[in-house]
């Protein structure tokens, strides 16, 4: 495909980026390369095993290219940008989550950058977990680590004039020509690298006190992806096969249970971040070597979307409120599906994220639960300021669902 000339539009804009960003992290964190290699397999051996059958929640093609990475940046300017990048690749910001709300608390707000169409989501499904700090949020943060993190962060800069002009070129004409597509693809890659530049040793250690994730963000000059996670047919076999592997994972896997009912939201597990090595800068000036611990390594299997009454029941009392088929799910208004020409139910994929998931997997992370105040005064962030920061259209998954679920099957349509 790379060696076509023609204008590179959208979709492959997004194919080509994630396959980018698999390469480097590859490089980065050779652990995630066994953990592809994993998935492959079992997705292999669900396909032979089960046929069409394995193919019910997206053909082997999709699954096989399917990643969501995660990025954290500092402000909402910074956040603006992000949405600029993925904007030209067809990505939009879908749902807003509120992660100071879940236990531990971590300090960020987040959305999910990914397609929004079926069919888009069908040819790549590349999503981006992206979450931005609170930095005024007393809870965490004193008003002078507020001011410090304000003049750092606003000192800084994550990407180029010229990646994010291209971006706004690509968005503004639906495509990009050769050779500013691969220019603009090599750009974006490299601004979610693990740069080199020293870290600020007593700053860093200033804000890990705080959180973990915190330190993260805003104790060092540049951002990078934090974890690529691919998509596997059978999580229990995977995650059974890493431990085999000598892979040490935490010690569960995330969201709904393993039962003999349709498959429903997302399930996820993980590898604990391993230690990498990156530079310091000591008080006294002198740069040493050291090692930080943040980039980690998932892993998810993904079920049908459920509806507003199914998540609330979902969130109530587990799945054992629920049916055994999706005829039970479909009738109960549970779960999304479209009915094909020959009536069978067609489960419609969840494509996004689970808040109490995300926070287990944060969680297993840090170092440390960091330390929150709850006597002191929250930042107010929802979904309107998420959307003002960005000034794009903030999508509500549940709106998606439905429109997708009105449409029916694309294939039965006349
Ligand atoms: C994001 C964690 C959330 C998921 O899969 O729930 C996430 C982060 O660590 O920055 O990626
Ligand atoms: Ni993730």
């Amino acid at each position: 495909m790379t060696d076509v000339m023609g204008p590179v539009g959208p979709t492959e804009l997004r194919a080509r980026f994630a396959r980018a960003l698999s390469e480097l992290y590859g490089t980065e964190v050779p652990a995630y390369t066994t953990l592809v290699q994993a998935c492959e397999q079992i997705n292999a051996g669900v396909l032979d095993r089960l046929g069409t059958e394995a193919e019910r929640l997206g053909t082997i093609d999709r699954v096989t290219a399917e990643r969501h990475g995660a990025i954290r940046v500092g402000t909402g300017e910074e956040l603006a940008q992000v949405g600029r990048i993925f904007g030209a690749c067809g990505m939009y910001p879908v749902g807003f989550y509120d992660l100071r709300e879940a236990t531990p608390p971590i300090p960020v707000v987040s959305t999910a950058f990914r397609p929004v169409d079926r069919g888009e989501l069908a040819r790549n499904p590349f999503r981006v977990f992206t979450s931005v700090l609170v930095v005024d949020d007393r809870r965490f943060f004193d008003a002078e680590t507020e001011g410090r993190l304000r003049e750092f962060l606003g000192a800084r800069e994550l990407f180029t004039p010229e990646l994010l002009a291209l971006a706004d070129k690509a968005e503004a004409d639906g495509f990009l020509p050769e050779p500013e597509a691969a220019r603009f693809l090599e750009l974006a890659t490299a601004s979610f690298a693990l740069s080199p530049e020293p870290v600020d040793r007593a700053w860093y250690d200033h804000l890990e006190q705080i959180s973990s994730v915190a330190a993260d963000i805003g104790g060092v000059a540049s951002t990078h992806i934090n974890h690529l996670t691919p998509r596997v047919l059978d999580i229990d076999e995977l995650y059974a096969d890493m431990q085999r592997r000598g892979i040490e994972m935490i010690d569960r896997i995330q969201g709904p249970p393993r039962t003999d009912q349709p498959d429903v939201l997302l399930r996820q597990t993980s590898f604990r971040a391993l230690a990498e090595p990156r530079a310091f800068r000591e008080p006294d000036g002198a740069v040493t070597s050291g090692q930080l611990r943040v980039r980690f390594g998932e892993v998810e299997a993904r079920g049908v979307a459920l509806t507003p009454r199914g998540r609330e029941l979902y969130d109530a009392e587990g799945m054992e409120a629920f049916g055994a088929t999706d005829e039970d799910l479909h009738a109960a208004d549970l779960a999304y599906y479209v009915r094909s020409a020959d009536g069978e139910l067609l489960p419609i994929v969840y494509e996004d994220f689970l808040p109490k998931s995300a926070a287990g997997i944060f969680a297993s992370n840090l170092t440390s639960d960091g330390s929150a105040d709850a006597s002191q005064q929250a930042a107010a962030r929802d979904a309107i300021w998420l959307r003002e920061v960005l000034g794009r259209q903030l999508h509500d998954p549940y709106e998606l669902y439905d429109a997708e679920r009105s449409a029916g099957d694309p294939a039965a349509a006349p």
